[in-house]
C-alpha cells in the first residue's frame, strides 16, 4: 500500500477535530491527497454504530458489548475506507483508532489488555497507523472545551472523572512505551497546536516522498 495512515488521539476535547481540519487545509495547499475520516462512524454501518454507542440514554451496555461495537465498527472501516484509499496512495487523517480502545475499554473500563490487542489485530487485519499524534491535554481543561462547545454529552464523555483519568493514563503509558506515538502539547491555543503538528508531520512527509 502507498498512502500513509495518520492517527490522532486523546481525551475528550483534546482538538483532535480542529486539528485534523487544520492539517487537511495545510495538505491540501502542499497538493497532496488526503482523506479524513473517524472511527467510529467513517462508513455508513459506523455511523449507525456510533449511534448506538454513544447515545446518552444507552445506559445497559455491558462492557464487553462496547468493546465489540467499537471492534465491528473498526473492521467495517479498515476494509471499507482505510485499506482502498491507502492503495490508492492518499495520506488518510484518521480521528481515533486502535489506541482508543486501549485507553478507553482497556485502561477506561478495565478490560484486558491482551485480549483487546488480540481484537484490534483482528479488526485491522494488521493494518497499523504510520505515526499517531496524541494530543495531550488535561481532562479537565478538555471536558470544559466540550462543554463550552455547546455539544449535548455524549454516552462516554458523561463517565465519572477516575474514568477520563485513567483513559489518559493509559494514553500516556501507551507514548510511553511506543515511538510511533507522539506527544503534542494540546494545552496551547490552537494555531501553536497545529504548528507543532506540522512542524512533527514535516520530516515524515519528506521520509515518505510526499514533499
Ligand atoms: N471511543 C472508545 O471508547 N473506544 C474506541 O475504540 C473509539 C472511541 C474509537 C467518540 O469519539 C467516543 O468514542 C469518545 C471515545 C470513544 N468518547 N467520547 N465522548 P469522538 O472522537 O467522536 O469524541 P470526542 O473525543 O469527544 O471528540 P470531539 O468532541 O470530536 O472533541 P475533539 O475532536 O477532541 O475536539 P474539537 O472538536 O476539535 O474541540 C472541542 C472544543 O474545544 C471546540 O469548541 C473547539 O473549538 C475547542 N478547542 C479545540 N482546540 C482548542 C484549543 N487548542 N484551545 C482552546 N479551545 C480549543
Amino acid at each position: 500500500m502507498n498512502g500513509r495512515l495518520i492517527v490522532f488521539e486523546g481525551v475528550e476535547g483534546c482538538g483532535k477535530t480542529s486539528q485534523i481540519q487544520l492539517c487537511q487545509e495545510w495538505l491540501q495547499y502542499l497538493g497532496i491527497s488526503v482523506v479524513v475520516t473517524r472511527e467510529p462512524g467513517g462508513t455508513a454501518l459506523g455511523l449507525d454504530l456510533r449511534r448506538l454507542l454513544l447515545k446518552a440514554e444507552n445506559k445497559t451496555i455491558f462492557n464487553t458489548t462496547e468493546l465489540l461495537l467499537y471492534a465491528a465498527d473498526r473492521a467495517q472501516h479498515v476494509e471499507e475506507e482505510l485499506k482502498p484509499n491507502l492503495e490508492k496512495g492518499n495520506i488518510i487523517l484518521c480521528d481515533r483508532y486502535t489506541d482508543s480502545t486501549i485507553a478507553y475499554q482497556g485502561y477506561g473500563r478495565g478490560l484486558d489488555i491482551n485480549l483487546i490487542n488480540v481484537l484490534n489485530l483482528i479488526a485491522t487485519s494488521g493494518l497499523e497507523s504510520d505515526i499517531t499524534l496524541w494530543l495531550d491535554v488535561d481532562i479537565e481543561v478538555g471536558l470544559s472545551r466540550k462543554r463550552s462547545s455547546g455539544d449535548i454529552a455524549d454516552r462516554i464523555e458523561l463517565e465519572a472523572i477516575a474514568f477520563h483519568r485513567r483513559v489518559q493514563q493509559g494514553y500516556a503509558q501507551l507514548q510511553a512505551s511506543q515511538d510511533k506515538i507522539v506527544r503534542i502539547d494540546a494545552s496551547l491555543n490552537k494555531e501553536a497546536v497545529q504548528r507543532m503538528i506540522q512542524t512533527t508531520l514535516s520530516d515524515r512527509l519528506k521520509a515518505w516522498g510526499y514533499v
